[in-house]
């Protein structure tokens, strides 16, 4: 089998997600967005697909070095992609990566008829997920206040998330521990002792910052912290970690692939790891992130509400405990696809359990007519 076409196709839709200063999402008036399809053709007519690749840097740089390789020797591919990155670390991002690895795995499970968790040595087929909020803002009935958390913890709850992980408020909005505080004692208040809490707060706070919000969480019963300090310091995480009871989860944004993740297992930066295959570059790096931790007796908890990521969680000896649902927020109807979809990627039954599709490859239900009849260009 060989690779006979790589074509990223740009489309329209409207979105109803605006980004503040730092880049953080939050309901706002729907506008015109953009999205890609990346596709990779084989001269046996079977393809494979993955959302958000960069149009420029695929049809520059990866296609070239794609066209007339087997699509199976995708452990191949990825690491001769890995090792042009080194001089290109400016246009080949991880992100690029991960699209590529992504929609070749996808190709290999359409080309075996088999769902890509069976192809990985599948261990589950559903996976507790949390609601993942959006990161806080000012809207009147958003998450505005610590009662506007308590009241969506609420409501999630009742949808049957047994979990719930706070992404508090950020620059512009605000950036204070104490808040923060305020707003997890609310939802614990609310939530009763047995739903599992974590949260994911400002990611530049002091390590003094970060170790008062450790100890008040850890009164709160919390699950674990995620990224309260720039994950570049890790010795800013061993310290923390040295400090508290509270599972520190991370990295999750610190670049490196698997080799940043074993760095901070073995200098105990983290109680368990964190990857998602957008942020390591696919799933052939994020599976060996999952043997990798399985070795330390260490779970690694998945990023992002990805269909790939679902696909992880369903092979992994040592079980990362939830797929991350969101982001999450009052105005915002995570249950409806987004319009280049026939059927959200993470469907969750009434006990909070997300089911992997046993669909061939990754499973995504791919609406072309819409994709085609809102095509900017076909790179
Ligand atoms: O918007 O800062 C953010 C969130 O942190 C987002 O980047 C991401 O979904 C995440 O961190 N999830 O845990
Ligand atoms: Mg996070």
């Amino acid at each position: 089998m060989k690779i006979v076409d790589v074509q990223v196709q740009t489309f329209h839709y409207l979105s109803n997600t605006v980004r503040d200063s730092d880049g953080h999402g939050h309901p706002g008036p729907a506008h015109d967005a953009q999205q890609t399809l990346l596709t990779i053709r084989t001269d046996e007519g079977v393809a494979g697909f993955c959302f958000g690749a960069n149009a420029q840097i695929v049809e520059s740089m990866v296609k070239p070095l794609l066209m007339g390789e087997d699509p199976f020797f995708h452990e191949k591919i990825w690491h001769m992609l890995k090792e042009r990155q080194r001089l290109a670390l400016d246009r080949l991002s991880d992100k690029v990566l991960a699209a590529v690895d992504v929609a070749l795995w996808d190709l290999v499970g359409r080309a075996l008829n088999q769902p890509v968790y069976k192809l990985l040595g599948a261990t589950r087929t559903k996976v507790p997920a949390y609601a993942s909020t959006m990161c806080g803002d000012d809207l009147v009935g958003g998450l505005n206040t610590p009662e506007a958390y308590a009241e969506f913890a609420l409501q999630c709850k009742a949808r049957g998330y047994t979990a719930f992980k706070l992404h508090t408020w950020q620059p512009p909005y605000s950036a204070d521990p104490k808040r923060d505080v305020a707003a997890c004692a609310a939802v614990r208040e609310a939530v009763g002792p047995d739903m599992a809490l974590m949260i994911d707060p400002y990611h530049y706070y002091s390590r003094h910052q970060a170790l008062y919000l450790g100890r008040e969480l850890e009164k709160l019963g919390f699950y674990w912290m995620e990224e309260p300090m720039d994950e570049h310091s890790m010795s800013s995480y061993i310290w923390l970690a040295d400090q508290l009871d509270l599972a520190i989860v991370g990295p999750e944004t610190v670049e490196g692939k698997m080799y940043s993740r074993a760095e901070w297992i073995v200098h105990h930066a983290c109680d368990m790891t964190r990857a998602g295959v957008r942020d390591v570059g696919g799933i052939t790096p994020m599976m060996k992130i999952v043997h990798l931790a399985e070795s330390f007796n260490m779970q690694v908890e998945s990023h992002g509400p990805d269909m790939a990521n679902l696909h992880v969680l369903c092979a992994m000896g040592i079980r990362g405990e939830y797929h991350e649902r969101g982001l999450l927020h009052p105005f915002i109807d995570y249950e409806t696809p987004q319009p280049w979809l026939n059927q959200i990627v993470d469907p969750m039954d009434d006990e909070g359990n997300v089911h992997v599709s046993d669909a061939p490859g990754l499973g995504m239900d791919i609406n072309f007519d819409y994709i085609q009849a809102n095509l900017i260009q076909k790179a």
